[in-house]
């Protein structure tokens, strides 16, 4: 059995069976630029903290699994050039190979469901790709939701991705996406997608009760709850989607694809808007801290009542 390096913080927590959120890596490595995503990354630990939970940043350094980061390790995961994007098909090259690597979606929730965490937040979820069918992406964090029992709590997707196609992949795989006080999925950078979401729900502890129910009936996939951002920082839909098309059109040009279309395209779309979709990310980021630990504290008050 691989050994998982765990924090003092985590190792505390998984003893005393508290409620524990976590957090991926990728984000912090290739999302957001220097030294703004070290800023980010402890205060999306401390808006967990605040709302009962326990913050675990999974990456891997030096081949080792680490579910938790100590300072020196969260500034080493935010500066280094020295660092892969990690998702499920890389993980044992990076490990075995004693390499660095960011978790994404889908390999922070396989590292979280080994060290038993089933809470997870994070901005936005990879998904069905816009031209598939010439290109056939689709992010393996949605296989890893049809498979991997961990609640992963989401500002929706970027409309980068082909929102409709992504719902019907996940509907496909079993994977109920729940639109947390909202019926509209929302599309990351803003609230407004104008796609109905496929269920919504308004209350935290019935969120807990639903995942506590998906486990007594013995369904171990995933579940993706959608939180939209708050109107004060939700970007205006036209704007924002100019700004894609304008960043996708690069890509197009420069021929970047596969694993390296997400960060080459938030960075763009960053330079287009002058910084305020990487505002927007920091917040939509921390609502999600917020939420995810509300609920996951909820979970674990259910489950140990
Ligand atoms: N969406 C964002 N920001 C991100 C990502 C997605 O708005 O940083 C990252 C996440 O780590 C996600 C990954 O799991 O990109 C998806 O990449 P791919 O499509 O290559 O699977
Ligand atoms: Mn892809």
């Amino acid at each position: 059995m691989l050994n998982i390096e765990y924090s003092n913080e985590v190792k505390n927590a998984l003893v005393n069976n508290l409620p524990i959120v976590a957090l991926e890596s990728t984000i912090i490595s290739f999302g957001m630029p220097y030294p703004e995503n070290v800023k980010v990354a402890k205060e999306c630990e401390e808006r967990v903290r605040k709302h009962g939970s326990v913050p675990a940043i999974i990456a891997i350094i030096n081949g080792k699994i680490k579910v938790g980061l100590n300072e020196e390790e969260l500034e080493f995961m935010a500066k280094s050039n020295d660092i892969i994007k990690v998702s499920r098909r890389d993980l044992p090259y990076i490990v075995s190979l004693k390499l660095n690597g960011a978790t994404t979606v889908a390999s922070t929730m396989m590292i979280a469901s080994m060290a038993g965490i089933k809470f997870f937040a994070t901005g936005g979820i990879g998904g069905v790709h816009r031209g598939f069918s010439e290109a056939m992406d689709v992010s393996a964090d949605l296989e890893e939701l049809a498979r991997t029992n961990v609640t992963v709590v989401s500002a929706g997707a970027k409309s980068i991705l082909d929102l409709e196609k992504t719902l019907e992949y996940l509907e496909t795989k079993g994977v109920l996406v729940v639109g947390y006080k909202t019926d509209e999925l929302p599309a990351f950078f803003t609230n407004k997608s104008g796609i109905k979401v496929p269920k919504r729900m308004d209350d935290a502890l019935d969120i807990a009760l639903m995942i506590k129910t998906k486990e007594d009936l013995g369904i171990t996939s995933g579940l993706l709850i959608t939180n939209p951002i708050s109107d004060e920082y939700s970007l205006d839909k036209a704007y924002i989607d100019n700004a894609i098309n304008e960043a996708l059109k690069l890509a197009k040009e420069q021929d970047i694809k596969g694993k390296d279309i997400t960060p080459f395209l938030l960075f763009k779309i960053n330079e287009i808007t002058k910084g305020s979709s990487l505002e927007a990310n920091i917040h939509l980021v921390y609502s999600n801290c917020e939420l995810a630990s509300t609920i996951c504290k909820a979970y674990n008050y259910l489950k140990n009542k």
